[in-house]
């Protein structure tokens, strides 16, 4: 008898599993505790024929009562069930899903790593710096006058004795030059910093790339080859490059590389001024002087180098009129670039009437 009673309590705790019972869970618990053929209530109730007559009393007033309580805890799931499914009736299953949140690069990191791996086709590593550096490094071994307006303290900002934010890429390229033998050819993007306003073509923090080839033998044939065809992977096969005479301390002759306008194609329009080009960057042959600062022999060694803005190349693809749109971190501005470059496709490449003009573009 006591194995009987022993059966029924263990079969008490299954109680507790009835409320937490899916549907198709409960089924199978009514099964297999009330079912007719083989429940184990059932089977404890079989035996009581075999008992003597006051042990069926006690067993079988245990079972039955077991048996009601097993019977209203399965209602009552049952019901709740039944509940839950009819409140779904107000619910449209027909209705899309929600749009799941996807996250994507920056479009001027995207446009950083499409340049950077062109150049790397061209046989450029990707090299990269630190943020602060010294004026050694930042100004006078790039062959800066000690008068150069560009080391104003009101250009740079310092953070403390001659430490300051890197105001260009350029001095990677001093420690690459001081650390490794040529032949030299690196691509250098990074984050810089100046003291500019912060408008629609300016901010005090920039992205760069600046590029940097030094050898036996580099001529000025193969610094405008490079970078043309740089120029023509990157924006398309037909693309025109001019050069144009210009300035920099670090690079002697230099000169600024020019593209055919990628809004107007050359004829001219309010983008490019009417003038039918874009400046994209700026470059020349290597100083002679920046080599010696580095205890390269000029005499045997000749580079060129380049340098560009990232977010303005993005703005002249896109037709964005203001660079603060990229520090605004407005997701319905940044989205609509999302994947297009990292998969490899131009914006020229969808749209089917060429890259999209600033009516459709959607800035806040
Ligand atoms: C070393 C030697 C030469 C890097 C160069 C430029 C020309 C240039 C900027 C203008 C505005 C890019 O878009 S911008 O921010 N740069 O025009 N940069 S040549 O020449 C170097 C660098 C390092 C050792």
């Amino acid at each position: 008898m006591s194995d009987l009673l022993a059966a029924l309590d263990s079969l008490r705790e299954r109680l507790d599993e009835i409320p937490q019972a899916d549907e198709r869970r409960l089924q199978e618990l009514k099964t297999e505790l009330l079912g007719r053929k083989a429940g184990a209530l059932t089977e404890i109730l079989k035996a009581l024929p075999g008992l003597e007559p006051d042990e069926r009393k006690r067993v079988g007033g245990a079972a039955n009562a077991l048996k009601r309580e097993l019977e209203r805890a399965i209602d009552a799931r049952e019901a709740s069930l039944k509940q839950s499914a009819t409140n779904l009736s107000g619910v449209d299953l027909t209705l899309p899903g929600r749009r799941q949140w996807g996250g994507g690069l920056h479009l001027v990191t995207q446009v950083v790593d499409e340049i950077c791996d062109i150049f790397r086709e061209l046989g450029f590593t990707r090299v990269t710096g630190s943020e602060a550096e010294t004026e050694r490094y930042n100004f006078y071994a790039l062959n800066f006058p000690k008068d150069h307006p560009a080391l104003d303290a009101q250009d740079s900002f310092y953070l403390g004795g001659d430490v300051l934010l890197r105001t260009h890429t350029s001095p990677v390229q001093i420690h690459t030059l001081e650390t490794y033998p040529p032949p030299i050819r690196i691509v250098v993007p990074g984050r810089c910093y100046r003291r500019d306003p912060f408008d629609a073509s300016h901010s005090p923090v920039f992205e760069q790339i600046e590029g940097f080839a030094v050898d036996d033998g580099i001529s000025f044939v193969d610094f405008k080859a490079t970078l043309a065809a740089w120029a023509r992977r990157f924006f398309s096969p037909q693309t025109k490059v001019r050069f144009r005479p210009s300035y920099f301390p670090f690079t002697e002759p230099s000169a600024e590389m020019d593209v055919q306008c990628q809004i107007c194609a050359g004829s001219g329009c309010a983008a490019c001024k009417q003038t039918g080009w874009m400046e994209i960057l700026g470059s020349g042959m290597v100083h002679p002087a920046v080599l010696e600062n580095c205890k390269v022999d000029s005499e045997k060694y000749t580079g060129f180098a380049w340098g560009m803005g990232p977010e303005r190349i993005a703005m002249l693809r896109h037709g964005i009129p203001d660079i603060r749109v990229f520090f605004d971190s407005d997701v319905r501005f940044l989205e609509q670039f999302i994947g297009k470059e990292e998969s490899g496709v131009r914006s020229q490449d969808l749209e089917s009437d060429g890259p999209a003009p600033e009516s459709r573009l959607l800035t806040p």
